[in-house]
């Protein structure tokens, strides 16, 4: 991974998706190789054009030679179906391109799922020299807003006509996008859908607003534009320090994360071990809380 192998990047990604336990190795002889890559998260409802426009910034950024990872993530779903065909034809002008790495993932078996698998992914594609990874996830939930919004910068996707503006600040989208990109402007509603936006991010009032670049992905419309969006808000938060205490903040939550999902397992593990605990809770000998105190001194988290 070390030296960039792109087959040793596939295989440790696929370490990551099976939480493997050769994963703990991996991921602490590439941490100090990691920190160079900016990480882009592109999300937005389906079908709106983040394969076609991250098949654009790729085609921008290889002719700039910045070498990029693109990563395409359903978190919801243990496997990836047609956002992967889907991506596989958009991106096929880069297959062969070894300057380009392009994988869509899905987690069989690591502990806390997507959330906490593409971070460890995209660490291996930094540490393995990609300049720029770009993560695309499918959806505008929970779950796809937490992925991409562990990103350096995070894109946030639509389409004219899109009925989910309310959807969008539901899942909390204004607050973590960076930059907001209205697609298929080729269509008579984009104008429209700008106008939108721009007036939820009004009512958010946010100090540094996030900027709407208009592209029309299809034909290569708006992609200079979104690449110099994205990039010049990297700078100022890299300048501003913003950019390292994000990514420190979001190391933080991972190991709480991964701690408190350790914890769970050996949790669970002990408490089907010691059958005595589920036995006096259900007879209602203890409660709840002693059976959890119990249970947190017998994995040695302390009295719980
Ligand atoms: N008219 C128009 N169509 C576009 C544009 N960009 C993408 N499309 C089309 O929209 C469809 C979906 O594009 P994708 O790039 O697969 O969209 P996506 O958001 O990655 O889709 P999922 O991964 O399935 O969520 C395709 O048929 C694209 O050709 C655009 O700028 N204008
Ligand atoms: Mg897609």
């Amino acid at each position: 991974v070390l030296g960039g192998d792109s087959r040793a990047v596939a295989r440790a990604i696929s370490l990551v998706e099976d939480g493997s336990e050769a994963l703990e190795e991996i991921s602490a002889n590439i941490m100090a190789g990691t920190g160079k890559a900016l990480s882009i998260g592109l999300t937005g409802a389906p079908g709106v054009g983040k394969s076609t426009l991250a098949a654009r910034l790729v085609a921008h950024l290889r002719s700039d030679g910045d070498r990029v990872g693109v990563l395409a993530i359903d978190p919801t779903s243990p496997f990836t179906g047609g956002a992967l065909l889907g991506d596989r034809v958009r991106m096929q002008e880069h297959a062969t391109d070894p300057g380009v790495f392009i994988r869509s993932m899905a987690t069989r078996g690591h502990l806390g799922g997507m959330a906490l698998a593409a971070p460890e992914a995209v660490r291996i594609l930094d540490a393995a020299g990609y300049d720029v990874v770009i993560v695309e996830t499918v959806g505008v939930g929970q779950s796809e807003v937490e992925v991409a919004s562990q990103a350096d910068s995070t894109v946030v996707v639509v389409a004219p006509g899109w009925g989910d503006a309310i959807q969008v600040a539901k899942a909390g989208i204004l607050e973590v996008a960076d930059v907001f990109v209205v697609n298929k402007s080729d269509k008579d509603d984009a104008d429209r859908t700008v106008k939108d936006l721009r007036s939820m991010l009004e009512m958010d009032s946010q100090d540094d607003p996030p900027p709407i670049v208009q592209t029309t992905a299809v034909e290569g419309g708006g992609i200079v534009e979104l690449w110099n969006a994205i990039f010049e808000r990297h700078v100022r938060q890299r300048e501003s320090g913003e950019l390292a205490e994000r990514r420190r903040s979001r190391l933080i939550r991972e190991v709480e994360s991964l701690a408190a999902e350790k914890y769970r397992m050996r949790a669970v593990a002990a408490l089907d071990a010691e059958g005595q605990i589920a036995e006096d809770l259900v007879a209602g000998r203890i409660d709840p809380y002693r059976a959890a105190g119990l249970l947190s001194h017998m994995i040695g988290s302390g009295t719980g």
